[in-house]
């Protein structure tokens, strides 16, 4: 079975100061989603900046972003609603309406790090129903197992397709820590017949990003989950990230789907 590899190339937090080589406006991001796109990528989570380069919900600033990567290339996008800690949750959830192939959908409010990620129930509900109204695919978004129950309970409700889309998010502080006990945990609790990756936060992401591999998980790399390449040794930008990914998938023996295996994988609604 063939892996879908996933981009994340800029986060809700990291800025330039951290790390020189964070793309954050609409031509670094595209540029950085090509380049991981030729190195396999077939799915691109997307998280956009102002001219501050603080984050931002702005659906002009998100069109363009997204105009510009589909000049380059057939790449899936998926846009996050989870955009930043301090953006409104209203404001968040108009992004659907630019009707990306996939959005995130962060089914409950959480401290995180030393914020506070507001995702209010009616707003969770409001959004997983307009994003099956639009046919735009949600990427279910578990920080912790009580995450995963607050999934199920909209899928009861209606309010989700199958297959079910996970990420398995670990490592925020806040939620469940980036060990193998928890993703192995975490695993053996998903719903059958879902599709699912690991994101791996920090210190963990390499190795974590194998051991969900070898579970039968697709991937994710980019500097939205660590700016690092190794211990001391910042990434010079997110290619060599993806492209780590892609070799460890290889490396065990799993093909990289192309953008045409990754839509009939994920069984994205038919557009
Ligand atoms: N960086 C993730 C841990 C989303 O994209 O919807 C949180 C996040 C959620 O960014
Ligand atoms: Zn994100």
């Amino acid at each position: 079975m063939s892996v879908v590899l996933t981009v994340a190339p800029t986060g809700p937090i990291a800025m330039k100061s951290d790390n020189q080589y964070l793309p954050t406006q609409p031509d670094e991001i595209a540029d950085a989603v090509y380049a991981a796109y030729l190195e396999g990528a077939s799915v691109a989570h997307l998280h956009l900046r102002d001219e501050r380069d603080l984050p931002t919900a702005d659906l002009g600033i998100a069109r363009r972003t997204m105009d510009l990567i589909e000049e380059k290339c057939p790449i899936h996008i998926q846009l996050s609603t989870g955009v930043g800690l301090s953006v409104p949750f209203e404001d968040r959830e108009q992004l659907v309406e630019l009707r990306p192939r996939m959005a995130t959908l962060n089914p409950c409010t959480m401290s995180f790090g030393k914020g506070e990620f507001r995702n209010p129930p009616d707003g969770v509900r409001r959004l997983a129903a307009r994003m099956r109204e639009l046919d735009v695919k949600p990427e279910l978004e578990v920080y912790d197992t009580g995450h995963l129950d607050a999934v199920m309970r909209l899928y009861d409700e209606g309010l989700l397709a199958e297959p079910l889309q996970f990420s398995i998010v670990l490592g925020v502080v806040g939620g469940a820590a980036a060990t193998p006990a928890n993703l192995v945990m975490m695993v053996e609790r998903l719903p059958k017949d879902c599709v699912w990756q690991i994101i791996a936060i920090g210190r963990a992401n390499l190795q974590l990003t194998g051991i969900g591999l070898a579970l039968g998980g697709n991937a994710r790399a980019g500097m939205e989950d660590t700016l690092n390449l190794r211990k001391g040794e910042l990434a010079p930008g997110n290619t060599p990230l993806v492209r780590r990914a892609a070799d460890l998938a290889r490396a065990l023996d799993l093909p990289i789907a192309s953008v045409e295996e990754a839509e009939r994988l994920l069984k994205l609604p038919a557009r």
